[in-house]
């Protein structure tokens, strides 16, 4: 698979884990046959005359006390090489547990960044489309799933196959008759597995879908807190809730119920397996038929059980392999998928004219009917400042958008000092704009770092600067720690033009060659919204602006106006023209004349 590539840095912990595994199993392997020996030479009546014919054990023996051996001496012998193997296997398992975690988590975490990095280089329609509750269970819970199978996979490996192959071999070397209990019980074993796991594997990936569902409630909610409560629909997002909760319990009860069915029948195969073990055991014994004694039987109890469990491991893995088969495509989706708005490689050299739309029209990605906007020809100068007007929902936004790329034009091109929007460097044509939205967007960190957003490296001089052209420094000296002040999540704790104030402060900071404001003062009152048009006029003479409003005091001393209409810039002139030319124009002024009027005049 594709992403096995995020192990390769982490290659030597994935090699020698499983090789440390051996040792683990080797022990375990071993720790049976020990015992047979302690059962059968140190605690039989007879155990000490039967060793001379034993080989190792034998050998063992006589080495460390010659022919003058007790019962006594055998047990403390093979008891004290017990507990060594058992230390021994011990360290092997722990140094594997280690070294597969090291894999595994590296693994994952690189991965992560990864698929973060992509994430973040998503569009806004390719983030929209695959929902923001979706993209955080993948970048979780679908890659918590991947690091789950490596790490499996690295201890189990080894593990299974060589307690499946290690105990049949150990057991038939006890007794060749054990074997035929293996031959009856595995393919039962092996049966009702495939039948569990050919019914749960598809069941996997519609988990992982209702966890989406889960998330995106649950996503939706905490961040829509206020209006939840605003309109008292707790008790209906609840309700939402608890649908997508069930369904989610639903799906992972029909898979658990699957799995159930495996535990009851693997205990009692394993438990006819061990009563036929010293069933045939006991046969031999009693008819006194050599090779066979109580040590062995137990022994082939041991092995049979790990042989049963060996298998049962196997399933498990197959489980978490398939579960992360489902993860993975889903973490492919998103790996997969390019970037729509694709960087250009050039850097534009500043023009006389600072932005210019010729032709473009613009429908937005997947929708059908008329285009949002059409025929949009318009040229801005450097320096000037350009005011957009129009009706709420008729295009503004969507005209701006094209210019930082944030949407590509479905018809035409937009220039940015010349220079196709297309050619750019993505962050050298975003290098060039501030954008300040129309919501505005803060970060839970303090005023200053917030405005630095706009600029890494400003100095708390420019900062306070530009929250002074931002008409913000009154209210930012006012709060209890100024500039460090905390802002909550989402700017919860203050007002809405506070708000846009610090937003401005951060489109300001970094002195940009274009300045697009989205109706980005339509939360401020009038008084401080001409304050703040006096400072931007005085402090950034050179700056494009691009301004959108819905106020005709806030557009009025702008050098031209652009009025939208039906999806296209039907006038474009100075205040004065439009009041003899534009009928729309003169209706928004006369309708806010009467409303209170302008006290801007
Ligand atoms: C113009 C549609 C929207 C409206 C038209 C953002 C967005 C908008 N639209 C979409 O289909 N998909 C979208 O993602 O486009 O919308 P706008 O440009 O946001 O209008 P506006 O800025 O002039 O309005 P407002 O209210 O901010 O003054 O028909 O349905
Ligand atoms: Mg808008």
């Amino acid at each position: 698979m594709k992403l096995a590539k995020y192990l390769k840095p982490y290659i030597l912990f994935a090699i020698v884990s499983p090789l440390l595994m051996i040792g683990e199993v080797a022990a375990d392997l071993s720790l049976p046959k020990l015992m047979s020996y302690i059962v059968d030479f140190g605690i039989a009546d007879n155990g000490p005359q039967e060793i001379a014919s034993s080989g190792l054990p034998y050998k063992i023996i006589t080495m460390l006390f010659g022919n003058d051996y007790t019962q006594m001496n055998i047990i403390i012998t093979f008891g004290a090489l017990m507990l060594l193997i058992v230390l021994v296997g011990g360290f092997f398992g722990t140094m594997c547990a280690y070294t597969a975690a090291k894999a595994s988590q590296g693994f994952g975490h690189d991965l992560r960044c990864d698929a973060y990095r992509r994430v973040m280089s998503l569009s806004i329609e390719q983030t929209d489309k695959f929902t923001t509750g979706s993209l955080v269970t993948r970048m979780t819970n679908d890659i918590a799933m991947l690091i789950e199978l490596v790490e499996m996979i690295l201890r189990m490996c080894v593990r299974s196959p060589m307690f499946l192959i290690g105990g049949t071999v150990m057991l038939l070397s006890l007794n060749l008759k054990f074997g035929v209990v293996l031959l009856c019980s595995l393919p039962l074993l092996l049966a009702t597995l495939i039948l569990v796991l050919s019914k749960s594997i598809p069941l996997f990936s519609v988990v992982q879908k209702k966890l989406d569902k889960v998330n995106s409630v649950v996503q939706e909610n905490v961040s829509g807190a206020r209006v939840v409560k605003a309109y008292v629909r707790e008790d209906y997002e609840t309700k939402r809730f608890m649908s997508a909760n069930s369904e989610l319990k639903d799906i992972n009860l029909r898979v658990l119920r699957l799995m159930a069915i495996i535990h009851p029948v693997l205990n009692i195969i394993q438990n006819f397996a061990i009563i036929a073990i010293i069933l045939i055991g006991g046969i031999d014994i009693s008819n006194g038929i050599a090779g066979m004694s109580v040590g062995n039987v137990m022994a082939g109890i041991t092995y049979v059980t790990q042989v049963i469990m060996s298998i049962m491991m196997v399933t498990m893995m197959f489980q978490s392999i398939s579960r992360a088969i489902a993860s993975g495509k889903r973490i492919n989706e998103v790996m997969d998928s390019a970037p729509v708005i694709e960087s250009g490689d050039k850097v534009g050299q500043p023009d006389n004219i600072a932005v210019s739309f010729e032709n473009v029209s613009f429908r937005y990605p997947g929708t059908q009917g008329r285009p949002v906007l059409h025929d949009i020809n318009l040229q801005i100068k450097r320096g000037e400042t350009l005011a957009v007007i129009g009706s709420t929902g008729c295009g503004k936004t969507s005209l701006v958008n094209l210019v930082p790329r944030f949407y590509d034009a479905t018809e035409g091109t937009v220039r940015v000092d010349g220079l196709d929007v297309k050619e750019y460097k993505l962050s050298a044509l975003r290098d060039k704009i501030s954008f300040v939205m129309q919501k505005s967007e803060l970060f839970s960190d303090t005023v200053a770092n917030n405005i630095r957003w706009g600029k890494e490296d400003a100095t708390l001089e420019e900062i306070k600067e530009a929250a002074e052209t931002a008409q913000a420094r009154d209210f930012i000296e006012h709060l209890p720690e100024g500039y460090d002040n905390f802002i909550a999540e989402k700017g919860a704790s203050l007002s809405g033009g506070q708000k846009q104030r610090i937003s401005i402060a951060r489109g300001v900071v970094r002195k940009p060659e274009i300045l697009i404001f989205d109706d980005a003062t339509s939360a401020l009152d009038l008084a401080t919204e001409a304050k703040l048009r006096r400072a931007l006029n005085e402090k950034m003479k050179d700056t494009t602006v691009i301004m959108i409003a819905q106020r005709i005091a806030s557009v009025r001393e702008a050098d031209r106006i652009a009025v939208i209409e039906d999806g296209t810039i039907k006038h474009c002139a100075p205040h004065d023209e439009l009041m003899r030319i534009s009928e729309t124009y003169r209706d928004i002024y006369d309708s806010q004349m009467k409303n209170g009027g302008d006290i801007n005049e």
